[in-house]
């Protein structure tokens, strides 16, 4: 049975990208493995967000992920800030992970853009983070979308230079768990560009509890290219949004991307676009009346997210202590 461990950001609500890059495989992994989620608000927190937004939103991610299949009487689900092993350990990696490493990572380029003496720098040592959220469990399986494929490889550095500075075998390796069909879902306004909750435009995603009339009209005005689609999917490669399109089909349906080709292909994207809006109406509609339903209970929801993190800190709090301990910092009195 291997140690699962994956988190989101409460930085929004989850959208289609989340789901399909992460969730829909969290769900699957319960079964046979011993599985931690986590709603990371200290990771939210590296960009400014409203405080009673974020514990709201907090609350929200929680009942989403329990609409869409976690099972929190299986799974640990939990936030980040309850469990303070998260923090200690961060600290320690702050003091391994070398400053060039972190600079190299596309995420806070990205997110960094040309303004980079204004960001925060928890926006720089997020990944530092994200390697203690997952080695203070030991967890050595981490479904992810590839777009966290970077920040793992350097998760799995941190804990090699741990285990050679402290002479020691402490941290294992991790091993990604990313699904490649569906391993990024792009923006619905610029297939270049990845689906997310901190895009300023709502067009630009579909938020898992978004009502069936916005999700037609955000699919109606999904960018698309002047051409037909094509009748091969090598042919998707230079056209980004038609690429999208058809791999959220595929996901959805289940099936590869020539198959929605076969069926969709030398035409123009009317046809894709109603058959898609009804997927993804079919897949969204039990999990946004179930998250709802669960919402409206914060109390219920509260209680669900304490009793996880008591058992996350059950886990964590000795593995971390053991680390300070190897470091050489007092034993705790
Ligand atoms: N567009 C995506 N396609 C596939 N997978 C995705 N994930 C995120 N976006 C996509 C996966 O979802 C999990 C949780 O992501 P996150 O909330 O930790 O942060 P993120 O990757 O930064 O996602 P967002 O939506 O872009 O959040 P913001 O805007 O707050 O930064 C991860 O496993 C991620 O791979």
């Amino acid at each position: 049975m291997a140690r699962i461990f994956s988190g989101i950001q409460p930085t929004g609500i989850a959208h289609l990208g989340n789901y399909l890059g992460a969730i829909q495989n969290w769900v699957a992994l319960q079964e046979g493995n011993e599985s931690i989620y986590c709603l990371v608000d200290l990771h939210a927190i590296t960009v400014w967000q409203d405080p009673e937004a974020l514990r709201a939103q907090t609350r929200t991610n929680a009942a989403l992920l329990i609409a869409c299949g976690i099972d929190p009487d299986h799974s640990i689900l939990f936030h980040q800030s309850a469990v303070h092993a998260h923090a200690r350990l961060a600290w320690i990696f702050n003091c391994v992970a070398r400053f060039g490493w972190l600079s190299r990572m596309t995420q806070f380029k990205d997110k960094a853009g040309k303004d980079r003496e204004a960001v925060s720098t928890g926006l720089f040592v997020y990944p530092n983070l994200m390697a203690a959220d997952i080695l203070a469990y030991h967890a050595t399986e981490v479904p992810v979308g590839d777009d966290q494929s970077q920040h793992l490889e350097l998760a799995n550095d941190i804990a090699q230079k741990f285990n050679h500075d402290y002479r020691t075998e402490f941290f294992p390796a991790i091993h990604p768990r990313i699904m490649n069909s569906t391993a990024r879902i792009m923006s619905l306004r610029d297939g270049t560009k990845k689906m997310s909750k901190s895009d300023t435009s709502d067009q630009s995603r579909i938020n898992l509890t978004d009502d069936n009339d916005t999700i037609a009209q955000k699919i109606r005005r999904a960018k698309t290219d002047p051409a037909d689609l094509p009748d091969h999917p090598e042919k998707l490669e230079t056209r980004p949004e038609a690429r999208n399109l058809v791999g959220i089909f595929a996901a959805l349906a289940n099936v590869s991307p020539a198959e929605v080709l076969r069926e969709h292909g030398n035409q123009g994207f009317g046809h894709l676009k109603e058959r898609l809006t009804e997927l993804v109406i079919t897949k969204l509609t039990p999990i946004r009346e179930e998250t709802l339903r669960l919402a409206g209970d914060s109390t219920h929801i509260d209680q669900i997210l304490q009793a996880g993190a008591v058992r996350a800190a059950a886990i964590a709090n000795p593995i971390v202590a053991q680390a300070e301990r190897l470091v050489g910092l007092l034993p705790a009195a």
